[in-house]
């Protein structure tokens, strides 16, 4: 049997929710994320509506920067709770149309409907999928569909805002050679410059770079990058969601040297990371601490254990170590510390 996957992504999630709680904010830019507290917020943005967007602001971007671009804007805290119980809501709708569901983040999943056997009844099980999450949940979302999931999360990526795009087999060639190599996961900025640098662009431009050239300049990674160009990714869905990381961060109220500051802010995070892999009950091999300085400057050292633990004594040490180690590495005052610990 032929493989059909459909990928679907709610459209700006965590502000689409606060417009459904509060429609009144459909007609204004609204982002979700730290207190901009008039341009010194010290956060960053979760999300923001498409009106927001029109600003120039988008996720991740520092909270002061979005209230300089857009200071009428409204903006709101991070409203967790909530966004996760619709996001099971979500679930478990998505989980009646297919055995085979991968969730891969809280607005965002992977279902296998290879069942449907061809491309137009693919079709008409996605738009029903839209249409009940659209009529129980009352918010939008976008899916693409094809022969695996690169090409229907690139598909559905493409379709945004609330829109729908399939892409057969025989059409992905045609589909991907003219997008951007940002396009392809796995090529992220820094892949991106270096691949720009030898005038490649487009994914068209990719697939003449050899397997060998592109080994050599990003290792495992070249490999992939060179079958994602041509639309191949045999990747399984993985129905249960593996945690393979746990981490925290915290920014200070004001940039800070202080040491007893910056160290009881880490050993409560050191705590509420221990507790968060409790919880999950995984052990760890790496760890890694991160520090950004004043400017945005954002070092981070870690350290794999010779075996797996779930030894707090050992988290403890180890991060205070990589801590100490950052702290040497820059003058600067300190904005953020934080800590993850991962299985591997
Ligand atoms: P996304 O699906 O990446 O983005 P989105 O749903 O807001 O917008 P789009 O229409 O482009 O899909 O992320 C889902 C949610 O995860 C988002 O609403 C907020 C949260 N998030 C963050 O908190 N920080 C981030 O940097 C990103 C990318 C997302
Ligand atoms: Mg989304
Ligand atoms: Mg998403």
């Amino acid at each position: 049997m032929e493989k059909i996957i459909l990928h679907i992504d709610m459209d700006y999630f965590f502000a689409q929710v606060e417009e459904r709680e509060n429609p009144r904010f459909k007609e204004k830019p609204l982002v979700v994320g730290a207190d901009p507290k008039e341009g010194k917020g010290r956060g960053v943005v979760s999300t923001c509506n498409y009106l927001a967007r029109e600003y120039g602001i988008h996720s991740a971007l520092p909270i002061s920067k979005a209230y300089e671009l857009c200071p009428k804007a409204v903006f709101l805290p991070v409203n967790m709770e909530l966004y996760q119980k619709v996001s099971e809501k979500i679930m478990e709708i998505l989980a009646k149309y297919s055995k085979t569901i991968e969730q891969v983040s809280i607005d965002e999943a992977y279902l296998d409907i290879s069942f449907a056997n061809n491309y137009k009844k693919a079709e008409s099980i996605t738009k029903k999928i839209k249409k009940e999450v659209l009529e129980k949940e009352k918010l939008t979302s976008t899916a693409g569909i094809g022969p695996n999931k690169l090409i229907a999360k690139i598909a559905s990526s493409l379709a945004k805002p609330d829109g729908f795009l399939k892409v057969e087999p025989p059409e992905v060639q045609k589909f991907l050679n003219p997008l951007d190599i940002k396009k392809i996961p796995g090529i992220g900025p820094k892949t991106a410059v270096k691949l720009q640098a030898i005038g490649v662009n487009k994914i068209k431009e990719l697939k003449k770079i050899s397997k060998i050239k592109l080994k050599n300049m990003f290792g495992v990674v070249g490999e992939i990058i060179h079958e994602r160009a041509r639309g191949i990714d045999e990747e399984e869905l993985s129905s249960e969601e593996i945690i393979k990381s746990i981490g925290q961060e915290h920014t200070f109220e004001k940039d800070t040297r202080d040491p007893e500051i910056i160290l009881d802010t880490f050993e409560k995070l050191i705590e509420e990371v221990d507790r968060g892999r409790a919880s999950a009950n995984f052990a760890f091999k790496t760890i890694t601490v991160i520090c950004r300085f004043q400017g945005f400057e954002t070092h981070t050292k870690s350290k794999t254990l010779k075996e797996s633990t779930q030894n707090l004594e050992i988290l403890k040490k180890e991060s205070k170590k990589l801590l100490l180690r950052l702290l040497l590495e820059s003058k600067k005052l300190v904005r953020l510390v934080g800590l993850r610990v991962k299985i591997c």
